[in-house]
């Protein structure tokens, strides 16, 4: 079994998505395991993006992300990185695949609604920046 980090962002827990993308999630056959509701701040943000550090998006990314709720969960699922980078689909919604997340959900490239671990190591890395070992 692996484990990945999803984060409802706030252009979503705004509009009132969270039940509706947990719903999609746990239909498709991943485990939530940890969650919790909190609000960032923007230098918590730019923690979490560090690996965006010099992008020309990253000071309005650390904003946006600061400027409501968010949702981030601990999903377990066999192949569950893979597996939630392609329900989610890609960063721009414009250029998502049909029936994803992001094509159904996302308003444009910043607020795509949800952020998703892209490898094994960014996991690593990202679930214990929001929760405690299990
Ligand atoms: P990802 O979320 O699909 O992994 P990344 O390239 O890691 O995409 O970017 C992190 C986040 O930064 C994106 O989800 C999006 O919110 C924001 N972002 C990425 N590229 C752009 C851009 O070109 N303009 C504005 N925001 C962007
Ligand atoms: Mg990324």
């Amino acid at each position: 079994m692996e484990q990945t980090l999803l984060i409802i962002k706030p252009d979503a827990t705004a509009r009132r998505l969270t039940g509706e993308i947990l719903c999609r999630i746990e239909r498709s056959g991943f485990v939530v395991k940890q969650l919790r509701l909190m609000r960032l701040t923007s230098e918590m943000a730019r923690k979490f993006y560090a690996v965006h550090e010099g992008k020309p998006f990253l000071d309005a990314l650390c904003a946006f992300m600061a400027s409501g709720p968010i949702v981030p969960m601990v999903l377990e699922k066999e192949n569950a990185i893979t597996d939630l980078r392609a329900l989610i689909g890609a960063t721009d919604p414009a250029e998502a695949a049909c029936g994803t997340l992001r094509y159904e959900i996302g308003e444009n490239v910043q607020r795509n609604s949800v952020h998703a671990s892209d490898s094994a190591e960014s996991a690593a890395s990202e679930i214990p920046f929001f929760f405690e070992q299990e």
